[in-house]
C-alpha cells in the first residue's frame, strides 16, 4: 500500500442484516461501503492508486469514469492537493457530474458509454506527461486498495469465516480486490458470488466464452456495472478461484435497492441492489438447489458497494420503469 499520506478511505461497519438473515436462514452481514466519504467502495482502490501516482512523481490526475471512480479520483486529488480532470460518459447523471465538479475537478462529458470516455482520457494524457490516467477498475494498485475491505471483514468477524461473499461486477476491479483480499487472509476457498444484470453481463459472457467478450451496448439500468469488457485479471481469477457468476434482471436489482432502503435506510445505486438481490431474490437458494453452494451456509457477507449517482427521485423512476 502507498506509504506516507493518511488513508483516504475509512473503516466501514459490518452489520448483521436481520431481514436478510431471515430470508437466507443463516447470519448475513452487510459491509457498508456506502458509508465511505465518496459513497462507494471505489475510494479504497482509487485512493491507493492516486497516492502511489503522486509518490511516483505525477502531479495531475485524469480519470475516466461513469461516476463513482471519478468521484473518488476527484476526492483523492483534492485531499492530495493535485488538480483533476474527470471524463464521464453521457450516461452519467448531471447531478453526479455536478458533485464531481463541486470537489474542484474539471469535468468533461464524452461518449455514450464509459469505454469512449476512457479513450478520450487516454488522449488527454498523451498531451501531458505530468498527468496519470486513473483507470476505474483495471490496475493492480486499484485491486490492492479494494483488498482492504476483506482485511476489515476478517477483523470484524472475530474468527468467524464466511461461507460465501457476494459482490457485484462492473469491470471486475472490485471482484479482483475481493479475491485478492480473500487470498491474503487465507480464505481463498471461500466462494464469491459475482452479480451482474442482463444488459451489463460482460463478466458472465467472458466466463462462458473462456475469453474476454465485448458487449455491443449497455442496456441495463445498472450503468455503473456497464463496462463493455471486463478486465483480463477478473477472467484469470475465474479459472483459479471459486467465483460463481450470476445474472439477474434489472427489476431484481431495483428491488434490492428498495429493500436496502426500507430495511437499513441505505440508499444505493442499482449496481449495489444487484448484489443485495442475491439474498432478496434468493439467488443463493437457487445456487444451493443447483449444487453450486452447500445446502447449509453458516455465514454470508454481502458487499454493499454503495454508489453516489442515485437520489430518491431517480430510484422512484427506476421503480416505476420496473413496475414495482
Ligand atoms: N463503477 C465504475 C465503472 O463504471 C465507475 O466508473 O465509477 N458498484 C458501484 C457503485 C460502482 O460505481 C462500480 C463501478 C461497481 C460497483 C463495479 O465495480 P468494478 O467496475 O470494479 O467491477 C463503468
Amino acid at each position: 500500500m502507498a506509504g506516507s499520506e493518511p488513508e483516504l478511505h475509512i473503516k466501514t461497519p459490518l452489520l448483521e442484516s436481520i431481514p436478510m438473515t431471515k430470508i437466507a436462514g443463516c447470519p448475513v452481514y452487510i459491509k457498508c461501503d456506502n458509508m465511505q466519504p465518496t459513497a462507494s467502495f471505489k475510494i479504497r482502490g482509487i485512493g491507493n492508486r492516486c497516492k502511489k501516482a503522486l509518490e511516483a512523481g505525477y502531479t495531475r490526475i485524469i480519470s475516466s469514469s461513469g461516476g463513482n471512480a471519478g468521484y473518488a479520483a476527484a476526492y483523492a486529488a483534492r485531499q492530495l492537493g493535485m488538480p483533476a480532470t474527470v471524463v464521464v460518459p453521457e450516461s452519467t447523471p448531471k447531478f453526479m457530474a455536478d458533485k464531481i465538479r463541486d470537489l474542484g475537478a474539471n469535468v468533461i462529458v464524452h461518449g455514450k458509454v464509459w469505454d469512449y470516455a476512457n479513450q478520450h482520457a487516454l488522449q488527454l494524457a498523451e498531451e501531458d506527461p505530468s498527468a496519470v490516467v486513473i483507470h476505474p477498475f483495471d490496475h493492480p494498485d486499484v485491486w490492492e486498495g479494494h483488498e482492504t475491505m476483506i482485511l476489515e471483514i476478517q477483523d470484524q468477524l472475530h474468527g468467524k469465516k464466511p461461507d460465501v461473499v457476494v459482490t457485484c461486477v462492473g469491470g471486475g476491479g472490485l471482484l479482483c480486490g475481493v479475491v485478492q483480499g480473500l487470498q491474503r487472509v487465507g480464505w481463498s476457498d471461500v466462494p464469491v458470488v459475482a452479480m451482474e444484470t442482463f444488459g451489463a453481463e460482460s463478466f458472465n459472457a467472458a466466463v462462458k466464452a473462456g475469453k474476454l467478450v465485448t458487449l455491443p451496448d449497455i442496456t441495463s439500468m445498472c450503468k455503473c456495472l456497464g463496462a463493455l469488457t471486463v478486465c483480463e485479471k477478473s477472467l484469470e481469477y475465474s479459472s483459479k478461484y471459486p467465483i460463481i457468476p450470476c445474472v439477474v434482471p434489472d427489476k431484481d436489482a431495483i428491488k434490492g435497492c428498495l429493500k436496502l432502503l426500507d430495511d437499513h435506510r441505505i440508499l444505493v445505486e442499482p449496481a449495489c441492489g444487484a448484489a443485495a438481490s442475491a439474498v432478496y431474490s434468493d439467488v443463493l437458494g437457487e445456487l444451493k438447489a443447483e449444487g453450486k453452494l452447500p445446502e447449509k451456509l453458516g455465514c454470508v457477507v454481502v458487499v454493499v458497494c454503495g454508489g453516489g449517482a442515485i437520489n430518491l427521485q431517480q430510484l422512484l423512476k427506476f421503480k416505476e420503469a420496473c413496475n414495482l
